[in-house]
């Protein structure tokens, strides 16, 4: 999955986007470099981010879905929101992916029913200006896998079909650099749930607090996609199905690399 942020202010690649025929070109690009999705957002939900207007985020990803979804590329949208989510899958997109798992917007699980589209439901504990306050856990994974089954539950009870929930950790969202690595370690156990699981941890910044135990300085978000790959292959061969990611060529290469691994330990 390509991250196409169509925003002026997110954490790594913010303002590279931030014009339509820009942020259309770039998603063209993604798919073109091997992405099989391209995940369209409006709004920076890096941390402290303010949140902007319903209308101002469909003003910016409106038209960048209907034009890559006219190009035949397979269109997610990255939102909170119930009425953003509607409108871009009437423009084209096929997916909907929510940072917050329908617990931001009341109205976002009826409405992924009605739609009748996957669902990537992350785990989410409240909004980015508040997120690191909520970074408090017994135990992280255990936490994690509880709230998730949790999300699942209501999300099916809403009417969303099991079989089209993807669930995803959530990596840097109300967690620390520990936070996610112990998640990661452990996806195994948010694979025993039953889903497809996505992981998000391109170009984050726990990736670059590995670095600086080895390196004098911690490299800046752009400078993080060796860092990606290196989780990327990781966690591909323990199981996840979708890596979402800002460069795809390097995280194609390492999904291959995932995929020699482990069919030469498992061969047909
Ligand atoms: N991370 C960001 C935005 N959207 N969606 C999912 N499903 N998982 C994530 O980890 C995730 C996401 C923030 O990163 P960005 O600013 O690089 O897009």
């Amino acid at each position: 999955m390509g991250i196409l942020n169509v925003t002026p202010d997110s954490f790594s690649d913010g303002g590279v986007a931030d014009t339509p025929s820009l942020a259309i070109r770039k998603g063209v690009l993604l798919a073109s470099y091997g992405a099989d999705i391209v995940d369209v957002g409006g709004e920076s939900t890096r941390p402290n981010a303010q949140r902007v207007t319903a209308v101002e985020e469909m003003r910016r990803v409106i038209p960048v879905i209907a034009a890559l979804a006219s190009e035949g590329i397979t269109v997610s949208v990255d939102t909170m929101r119930a009425d953003v989510a509607r409108a871009a899958v009437h423009a084209g997109a096929t997916i909907v992916n929510d940072v917050s798992g329908g617990l931001a917007d009341p109205a976002m699980a009826s409405a992924v029913a009605g739609l009748g589209v996957p669902y990537v439901a992350m785990h989410w504990r409240g909004h980015s200006r508040a997120m690191n306050t909520f970074a408090v856990y017994d135990d992280v994974v255990a936490d994690v896998v509880t709230e998730l089954e949790h999300r699942v539950e209501a999300l099916v009870e809403a009417g969303i079909s099991e079989h089209r929930l993807v669930l995803d950790p959530g990596l840097g969202f109300a967690k620390t650099a520990e936070h996610n690595w112990a998640l990661l370690s452990h996806l195994d156990r948010i694979l025993a749930l039953g889903r497809p699981v996505l992981v998000g941890a391109s170009r984050k910044s726990f990736l670059g607090s590995v670095v600086a135990r080895i390196e004098a300085e911690i490299p800046a978000p752009r400078d993080r996609d060796d860092l990606t790959g290196a989780v990327t292959a990781l966690a591909a061969a323990a199981g996840a199905r979708c890596i979402r990611v800002h460069d795809a060529r390097s995280t194609r290469r390492a999904v291959a690399v995932a995929h020699a691994w482990t069919t030469a330990r498992h061969p047909a």
